[in-house]
Formats: C-alpha cells, structure tokens, sequence
C-alpha cells in the first residue's frame, strides 16, 4: 500500500463512511435529486421519455435507469433554463466555455456554495493544508469556478487566502516570498511557470517559502509533478472538478497520491464506454458521468463529462471510502485546454466566420514551448482576398485576433497563409494539431 505524504487529517468523517451507509445514504439522496430535478421541465419531460417515474428511485443503482445530460442541454436552455429553485435563492453564478461563442451558466443557493466550500476544504486538508497556513491563489477569480470555489474552502478551513489571481508572474513570486505564503493553488502550467521564473529571479528550488501545493483546472502527469516539486520544492496535490457538477471539489488526492477520492456523498459517479454508454469494468478506462447528490439550484442527472479516466474501488490507507478517480487520461470529445481555459474547435471556427476574408480552411497548433501553452491559428485567406498590400493583411490579421480573443478569452497567434496551401483531406478535416507532451 502506498504511504502518506503528509500526516492523515480528515476535515470531514463523512469522508470515512462505511461503504454500506454511504451506498444508503446515495439511495436517499438520488431520490431526493431525481424529485427536484422533475421540477425542471427539462429534465420532466427527459424522464418521462426514459420511463422513470421520480417515486420509483429508491437505491443508488437506480442512477443507471436516469436520462444522461450533455453540455449541449446547458447550451440549449441558455442562459438558466435549468434551475430547479425560484431565481430569487440564486447567491452566485459561475460559467464555462460553450461548444461555440455562448458560455455555459452554472448557479448556487446559499447552501449549494456552502456545501462546495466543505468539498474544497476536505481535499485541501487531506493534502496538507492546516488554519495557520497561508495559501496564495493564482487562479482566475471571474466566471471560472477555480478562484472563488478554491478561496472559501480556504477560508472554510481557516486559513489564510492571497487572492493573487493570474498574470504577472515575477510580481507573484515577490507576493509569494514577501508574505510567506505556505501552499499555492493553480493549474499545473502556472506552477510550472511560476517555478520557472522563480529559477529566473535567482531562487533556488526550495527557498520560498512554499511546502503545498494544490493544481487542477487541466490535464498533467507524473512528469510533470516531479518536475513542480522539484522546482518548487513542495509536495503537489491534484484535484478534479467541473463547473456543471459543482467546480474543484468533485475529487481530490490524500496522502498516499494514488488517485482522487470522488466525494461520493455528494456526486454518484459511473464510468462509461463513450460511445456504447455501457459501464465500464473498474480498471478499465472509459468516460466519468456525475450525478449530484445535494446540488439545489442545477442538479445535474448523469452527466456525461467526456473525461476519460478509470476508477479504482480498493481500500486507500488513508481510511477516505471515495473510490479513486485514475488522472485524466484524455477527452472523448474535441474540447481543449489551453493554458487553463477550456476552448472548443467550433469556437475558433465561429470567431473566423465573423471575419470577411476568410476561407474556412484553417487549423490549430498547440504546443508548450517552455511550461506556457501557445496556439497558433493558421488561417487561409480567399483568394478575392489575398492582397499584396501589408497593410490591409495585418488589419485582417488583427480583426480575426480580436474575434477570437472575444469568443475563446485566449489570445492565439494569427497566422495567414495564401489560398489553397492548407492540407485539404478527403475525410473529416482535421484541424488540431496538439504537440503539447502531457
Ligand atoms: O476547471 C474546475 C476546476 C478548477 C477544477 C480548479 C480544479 C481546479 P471547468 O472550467 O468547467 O471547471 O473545466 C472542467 O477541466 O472536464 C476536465 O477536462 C478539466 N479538468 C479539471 N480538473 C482537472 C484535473 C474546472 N485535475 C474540465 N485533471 C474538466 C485533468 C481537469 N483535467
């Protein structure tokens, strides 16, 4: 069995239920789920087609029997057609990238944000994070669930928050070394960087004052943790979440760093082949599918994350029950993550269709030249379009940059090539070239 990291604390002993009463209590409270859902006329009618009669959801095995939800159903009930409690009780709202220009909403009542910041404070705790630390965020504080969803489980431990947020690296490593922040939380790239400039302002690893550190929000591997602890000289902890389920606080690691615990007393997950939809042997590799548990304003009934990772139900020294989510091993579907933010294909594609000029013949490089991701967009120009004049070809350039800065909210670099010179294929074009080594 692996060894803990840290020493085992536990915020909450919900986390050490008996496998038997966890499996009752899911039972419960996935009846409860399914009668506030039936209140949504979305989600009234998709049972009714399912043929589940909301009275009739007893156990937790009964999940299997529910209508599944995609981030399209969002999108279709644009901007919150999904809320099950009377705007009124609505306290935040947080959003993430739609498949094209519109954002996806997500809401909370008062409880819904006081249940996710004990999510964040359990994963927190369970990887090292104590009230008389200090813990410097450099995630976004915005729409993105990663900066307020990580500052009040914070709080809610007690500790101390810098709401450094991003941007301005040697400006953070000052923040981080002049108020002695123990822990830091962002996406594994920022800590990368940040280490990387840290090397750069003459730090050697190890002397700031960090110990902890929490990453999440995008895909990393082993790799890439030997390589922040080394340079940071902290212990790194990963940790899971989506904004349609709650945000960070789905999963998180302890100790023994052999996968994340999924709070199963507040979501049911499933693992699924992506395309047959049937589960998938623990082990095996398939798509995570969440159910929340406790959500008030949008619980979520099966909804399909394209995440693909695999899970593991044996026992975890720690003593945590949560079956272990493996890393995320890739997408079942074409959204990327560039540097934190997540961006669909079809988003780059509308942003181009709002330019005159441009042929829809185009393609996406992504690589990670240092620890930052770049992307550059290579755009064709028609050929009415194609000028000699360098003026008018940079206005261009710098109207299709503005486009897709406003529809993605990353800057990519715009590249325009002459007609015709993209690789044209025979079957379904493809358009992203990923060269990022994760
Ligand atoms: O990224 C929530 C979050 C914020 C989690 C901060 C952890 C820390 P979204 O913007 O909705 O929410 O993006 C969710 O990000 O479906 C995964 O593809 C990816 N993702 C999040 N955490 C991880 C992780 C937040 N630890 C999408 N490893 C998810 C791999 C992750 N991918």
């Amino acid at each position: 069995m692996a060894k803990l990291a840290v020493e085992n604390r536990i915020w909450d002993p919900a986390e050490t239920l008996p496998r038997d009463a966890l499996r009752a209590l899911q039972g419960r409270r996935l009846a409860e789920t399914v009668a506030r859902a039936a209140k949504v006329p979305f989600y009234r009618d998709a049972l009714a087609r399912a043929g589940v009669d909301p009275a009739g959801v007893r156990s937790v095995d009964d999940v299997r029997r529910l209508p599944f939800t995609v981030k399209d159903d969002l999108r279709e009930n644009y901007p919150l057609g999904l809320l099950a409690v009377p705007r009124a009780e609505i306290v935040r709202v947080h959003g993430s990238s739609g498949t094209t220009g519109k954002p996806t909403f997500v809401a909370y009542t008062r409880n819904d944000l006081d249940v996710w910041s004990g999510l964040v404070a359990r994963f927190l705790v369970a990887g090292g994070l104590r009230p008389e630390h200090l813990v410097h965020v450099a995630f976004g504080y915005g729409l993105f669930t990663g900066g307020f969803g990580l500052h009040y489980g914070i709080e809610k431990v007690g500790a101390g928050v810098v709401p450094a947020a991003g941007g301005n690296t040697p400006r953070q490593v000052l923040l981080i070394r002049d108020l002695g922040a123990e822990v830091l939380v962002c996406t594994p790239s920022y800590a990368l960087h940040i280490a990387e400039v840290a090397k750069a302002e003459g730090f050697l690893p190890g002397t700031l004052p960090l110990r902890f550190g929490h990453f999440g929000g995008e895909p990393w591997t082993e790799e890439m943790r030997v390589e922040i602890e080394r340079g940071l000289g902290i212990l790194a902890f990963n940790n899971y979440g989506l904004s349609e389920v709650i945000g960070p606080g789905v999963s998180g690691e302890c100790g023994a760093r052999a996968g994340m615990h999924v709070q199963e007393d507040h979501f049911v997950v499933e693992c699924v082949h992506p395309e047959t939809l049937e589960p998938v042997p623990d082990g095996g590799t398939g798509e995570l599918v969440f159910t929340t548990l406790t959500k008030e304003a949008l619980p979520v009934l099966r909804y399909r994350t394209r995440d693909l990772a695999s899970l593991d139900r044996s026992p975890c020294p720690c003593g945590r029950t949560g079956v272990r989510m493996s890393r995320v091993v890739g997408r079942s579907d074409d959204m990327l993550i560039i540097r934190g933010v997540n961006v669909f294909p079809s988003q780059v594609e509308e942003a181009l269709l709002r330019v005159e000029g441009t042929a829809p013949h185009y393609l996406i490089e992504i690589s990670r030249p240092g620890t930052l991701d770049e992307a550059v967009v290579k755009v064709e120009v028609r050929p009415g379009d194609f000028r000699d004049e360098m003026r008018e070809m940079i206005e261009l350039r710098d109207r299709i940059d503005r486009e897709i800065h406003a529809v993605t909210g990353v800057r990519m670099t715009v590249e325009l090539v002459a007609p015709n010179t993209l690789e044209r294929s025979a079957g379904k074009a493809r358009r992203v070239f990923d060269h990022r080594n994760r």
